[in-house]
Formats: structure tokens, C-alpha cells, sequence
């Protein structure tokens, strides 16, 4: 099946063939979301695995990224469906010392379809950017991490929004594999979201 296909090469890295595929099981009347989830998500899922195993190094861990993201290249006009974008202005980012950017894009992907201006800070963000954001007038700050050793710098980044006194002014969501929704209250975040989806509705009421 077309689903098995994609998800095999994007293990394998092969991005070409990833792009082709994807196309073609639009083509053949799958949903994006279901090539999402069930091809491109479930094989970077198994990558993980196989990092955590020692079978993948971060090379492999690489190419698959790379073959991933060319596949929610033809995803993405189907999945942002060009939205009036009046809903509210986010700032997105990876945060500081974190280079894991896919996550995040989806994220960014499904807020611009829902309608919101997003601004995409891309990975590896200081503080000081979302700092400005907030001055420019975002509304909601959206932070990612996938690294127990860079979730920490959630809290630097909202210590930061606080110092600016600009706290008060915007909503921050935070989201990535190690997140969870204790980390979020702990850490004083205003929401917290395990997927793309979620975090659309998340932003959502944060802005209601
Ligand atoms: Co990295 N890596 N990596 N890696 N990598 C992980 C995260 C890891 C869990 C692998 C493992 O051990 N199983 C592990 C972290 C362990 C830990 O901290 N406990 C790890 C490691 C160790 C590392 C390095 C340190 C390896 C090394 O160099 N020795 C290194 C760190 C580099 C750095 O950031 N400074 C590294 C590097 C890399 C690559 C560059 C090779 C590559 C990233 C390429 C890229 O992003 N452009 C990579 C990859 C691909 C992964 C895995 C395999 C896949 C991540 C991914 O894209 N998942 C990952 C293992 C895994 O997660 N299974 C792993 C698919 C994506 C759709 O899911 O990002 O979780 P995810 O996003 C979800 C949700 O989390 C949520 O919604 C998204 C969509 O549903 N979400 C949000 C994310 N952000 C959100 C924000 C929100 C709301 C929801 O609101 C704002």
C-alpha cells in the first residue's frame, strides 16, 4: 500500500521518493492528514526507535528529517488551506540550543491554516527574539523543544517575556516530545499541546 511505501522511504531517506509518493497518493484521494499520520509522523516515530536502539546515528536520523520534510512540502498547500488571517499573531519557535524544527513547522502549518499571521522564528531561538515579538504585538508565543536538555529554556524565555514586562501582554504555548502538561504549569505557561491539531485549538481559546 502507498502508505507503507512513503513511510519505508522516508526511513530510508530517499526524499526523492518521498515526494513522488506523497503526490501520488494525493493523487490517489488520500487525505493529507492520513499521509501525515500514518506515513511521514509513523516513520520519524520509528526512526526515534531506532536512534534509541543504536541501530540509527544522527546521520540516518538526518536523512530521514530531510525526506520527511520534503514530503510535508507537497503536503502542506493541502493541509493550510489559506485561511483569512485575521484570527491572532503568533511567534513560533524552536527554542535556544534545539536544531528539531519539524514538529514546530506542523505546528506553524495548522496555526496558518486555522487562519493565524504566523511569524516562524525557525530553531535555536534566544529569548530576546520572542521578546521582541511580544513588543511588536504577538498575542500568543508558541515554544517548541525535543530535548529534555533544552526544555528548560521554556522557562528562560518566559523569565525573559517576564523581565521584559511584557508578560501579561501574551499567551505562550509550549509543545514538543518531552513537554508535558505539568512541565507547562510548572514552568507557568498558559497551555500546552502533545500535536499540531491540538495546539490550533489550544491557541484557540487561549484567544477567546
Ligand atoms: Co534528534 N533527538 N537529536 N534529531 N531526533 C530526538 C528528539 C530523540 C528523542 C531521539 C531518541 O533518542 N529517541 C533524542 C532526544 C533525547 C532526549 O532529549 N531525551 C534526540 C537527540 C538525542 C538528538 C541529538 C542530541 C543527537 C546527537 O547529536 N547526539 C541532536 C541534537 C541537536 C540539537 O537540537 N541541538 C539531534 C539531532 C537531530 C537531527 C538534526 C538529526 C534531526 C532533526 C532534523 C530537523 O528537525 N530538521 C533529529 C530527529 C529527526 C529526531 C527524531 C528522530 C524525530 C523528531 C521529529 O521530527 N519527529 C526524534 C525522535 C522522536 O521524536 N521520535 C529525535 C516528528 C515530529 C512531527 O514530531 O517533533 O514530536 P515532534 O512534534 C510533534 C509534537 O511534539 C508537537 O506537535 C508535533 C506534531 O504533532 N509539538 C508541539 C512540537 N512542537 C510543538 C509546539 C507546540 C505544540 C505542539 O506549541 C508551540
Amino acid at each position: 500500500m502507498i502508505l507503507d511505501t512513503i513511510y519505508q522511504y522516508v526511513i530510508d531517506g530517499e526524499a526523492e521518493e518521498v515526494q513522488n509518493n506523497v503526490q501520488k497518493a494525493l493523487d490517489e484521494g488520500h487525505p493529507a492528514d492520513e499521509i501525515l499520520n500514518k506515513a511521514l509522523i509513523a516513520a520519524m516515530d520509528e526512526v526515534g526507535r531506532r536512534y534509541e536502539q543504536g541501530d540509527f546515528f544522527v546521520p540516518e536520523m538526518l536523512v530521514a528529517a530531510r525526506a520527511m520534510q520534503s514530503g510535508l512540502h507537497i503536503l502542506r498547500p493541502h493541509l493550510v488551506k489559506g485561511g483569512i488571517k485575521s484570527a491572532g499573531k503568533i511567534a513560533i519557535g524552536t527554542v535556544k540550543g534545539d536544531l528539531h524544527d519539524i514538529g514546530k513547522n506542523l505546528v506553524a502549518m495548522m496555526l496558518e491554516g486555522a487562519g493565524f499571521e504566523v511569524h516562524d522564528l525557525g530553531t535555536d531561538v534566544d529569548p530576546q527574539k520572542f521578546v521582541q515579538m511580544a513588543k511588536d504585538g504577538a498575542q500568543v508565543i508558541g515554544l517548541s523543544a525535543l530535548l529534555t536538555t533544552t526544555m528548560n529554556n521554556m522557562s528562560v524565555t518566559i523569565e525573559a517575556l517576564k523581565q521584559a514586562g511584557l508578560r501579561d501582554q501574551v499567551k505562550i504555548i509550549i509543545g514538543g516530545a518531552p513537554v508535558t502538561p505539568e512541565f507547562a504549569k510548572k514552568i507557568g505557561a498558559d497551555g500546552f499541546a502533545p500535536d499540531a491539531s491540538t495546539a490550533t485549538r489550544v491557541v484557540r481559546e487561549l484567544l477567546a
